[in-house]
């Protein structure tokens, strides 16, 4: 089975409630970031406990790591279950989100490679190798690896083995959800949910290709 995670980047505070309601039968986390945090503020993670998803927080922590740690400590006092880092900051920066994730007995993903088209200008010649390398050295609980590039999901599995891999780009960017579905332990979709006329009826057919 590959998690559905939703990207709820919506930043109008009750259409994104409402669906997130809507679709909760059919995913398994719920992803927030900046859209929804700026607009609503970080509350909105209380907002969100109701459907009981784990809520992963998407603030791409890419600073030194006094900030990261205090960065970090706000978003799980908030009620967050998880949060995403950046790994070319360095291990030590790294680090410091995942020692905070695991303090809160919460999770902290380490984003090896993006997945839109420039990613491949800084990402590539073996820094995504590397960034996937520091997140098993610093015990992170998984990776972000690009769905619009399935070998490279292919390669970076090969560097963290059993670590989770969750992986955006499907849909809107043109990643194809069956090409990576089982190379990867969830997906994280957007768009092609949040957007689509009908957000439930759209998260319920990526589940049963998920599941
Ligand atoms: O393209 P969409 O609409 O399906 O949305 C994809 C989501 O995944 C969106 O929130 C975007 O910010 C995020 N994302 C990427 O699209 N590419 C990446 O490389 C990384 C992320 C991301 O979520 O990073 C942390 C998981």
């Amino acid at each position: 089975m590959t998690e559905l995670i939703l990207a709820l980047d919506v930043p109008d505070r009750k259409e994104a409630l409402n669906i997130a309601e809507s679709c909760a039968p059919f995913i398994d986390a719920i992803k927030v970031g900046y859209p929804l945090v700026l607009s609503s503020g970080l509350s909105i993670a209380e907002d969100l406990a109701s459907p009981g998803l784990p809520l992963i927080a998407d603030f791409k922590v890419a600073d030194i790591p006094n900030t990261n740690r205090l960065i970090c400590e706000v978003v799980f006092s908030a009620g967050f279950d998880a949060v995403i880092a950046h790994g070319f900051v360095g291990a030590d920066a790294a680090r410091a989100c995942i020692e905070v994730a695991h303090s809160h007995s919460g999770k902290a993903y380490i984003v090896a490679e993006m997945s839109h088209p420039g990613a491949t200008e800084f990402f590539h010649d073996g820094v995504a190798e590397r960034i996937a390398a520091l997140a098993v050295r610093c015990g992170a609980d998984g990776i972000i690896a690009p769905a619009t590039r399935p070998e490279r999901v292919a390669r970076l599995r090969e560097i963290v083995g059993d670590k989770a891999i969750y992986s955006p780009g499907i849909g809107a960017q043109g990643g194809d959800l069956d090409a990576v579905a089982r190379l990867v332990d969830g997906v994280i979709v957007g768009r092609s949910i949040y957007a689509a006329d009908d957000p439930a009826a759209a998260a319920e057919r990526l589940s049963r290709i998920c599941r």
